[in-house]
């Protein structure tokens, strides 16, 4: 470490995006005084390296958070609520990637490619959004900006890491008992269900968290009321499907939108992706170029590819938007909400 910098705490250091956390703070080269990994009791003791050093994981408790200036959070709902004000409370700035602060009136829900200024107004915890929220957001922003946006119609086909590491593990031991021919019981997916468990292995589930009222599961009540939220746009028309694909990482989304302009083309709508920040146009049909899940592992960008008019309505499109769900998803909207912080001159040096 150096003696310039934060102290930042990451909460849930050994989970899928934690461990994610620790790698994109290393890459950005953070500005880090002091790092404190901490977690529940059950991953308390083990040490992870961090820049080629041994760090010993703590149980997290409200006195932890002394002295930290910048907690980023990814240890579940129930860690978060119950921790996150007690950091708040002695002075930390919280990043919480967690689905509890999100709607909280208080809480600034963040994509810094869409409403950065929304973190001048942080009472102590700023939300992370939902992974499948935040890339569609990274590529429709930028055709909100240059033509407005009058409704969003989106289908996700998710990757299984957001569910967790446990997930993946699930993924691949299905996949092999199913080509070695032995039987297996699916224990995992779909998330939030308490009722049953569905093979992901060679399947799509429809199913991502736990069902409401209303016939939409809460990953596609998440999608609909983040967007609303993060683009200060109460009243647009947003739906969601929620799909789980068999594929370990990097999540994919067909999108329908209609702009509040007509008379568009395809090449308008790419013009604006091109020079998109955070947007990685992968647009040629004639060359089978467009965005895939596994080239989009590792990569902080979100991809957008297919782009086309619709055929019947003027002012609708259509377009493909692949991202690294534990990145631009998670991890790296985390930091990168950190880096605008102090950028911002919002969390500033003791
Ligand atoms: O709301 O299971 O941040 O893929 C994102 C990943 C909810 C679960 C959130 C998954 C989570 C979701």
């Amino acid at each position: 470490m150096s003696n310039k910098g934060f102290h930042v705490a990451v909460v849930g250091a050994t989970g899928a995006v934690g461990q994610q956390m620790l790698k994109t703070l290393e890459e950005r080269n953070f500005p880090i005084k002091t790092l404190t990994l901490l977690s529940s009791a059950r991953s308390a003791g083990k040490t992870v390296s961090f820049r080629g050093e041994e760090v010993t994981i703590q149980e997290a408790k409200p006195e932890s958070f002394e002295g930290i200036d910048i907690a980023l959070f990814s240890a579940g709902g129930s860690v978060s609520e119950a921790l996150a004000p007690e950091a708040a409370k002695r002075g930390a700035v919280v990043i919480d990637n967690t689905s509890a602060f999100r709607m909280h009136p208080d809480v600034p829900l963040v994509v810094p490619e869409v409403n950065k200024e929304d973190l001048r107004n942080h009472n102590g915890i700023i939300a992370n959004p939902n992974c499948s929220t935040i890339q569609m957001l990274v590529a429709l922003e930028p055709i909100r900006q240059a033509y407005g946006l009058k409704k969003v119609i989106v289908s996700t086909y998710q990757a299984v890491s957001g569910a967790g590491a446990k997930a993946v593990e699930e993924l691949y031991n299905q996949t092999k008992a199913i080509l070695n021919n032995e039987p297996f019981e699916p224990k995992i997916l779909p998330v939030g269900s308490d009722k049953k468990h569905y093979q992901i292995a060679f399947n799509a589930i429809p199913q991502i968290d736990k069902f409401q009222d209303n016939g939409f599961t809460y990953e596609e009540m998440k999608m609909i009321n983040e967007t609303k939220k993060i683009m200060h746009m109460a009243d647009l028309p947003v739906a969601a499907t929620c799909v789980r694909l068999p594929v370990a990482t990097g999540h994919s989304e067909s999108l329908y939108f209609e702009t509040e302009k007509g008379g568009l083309t395809a090449a308008d709508i790419q013009a604006v992706l091109k020079e998109a920040p955070g947007v990685v146009l992968q647009d040629n049909p004639s060359e089978q170029v467009y965005p895939m899940p596994a080239d989009c592992v590792g990569k902080n960008d979100t991809f957008v590819g297919r782009v086309r008019k619709d055929l019947d309505t003027d002012t609708g499109f259509h377009m493909w938007v692949v991202s690294d769900n534990l990145l631009k998803g998670a991890a790296w909207n985390s930091v990168q909400i950190a880096e605008t912080l102090i950028e911002m001159e919002i969390v500033t040096e003791k």
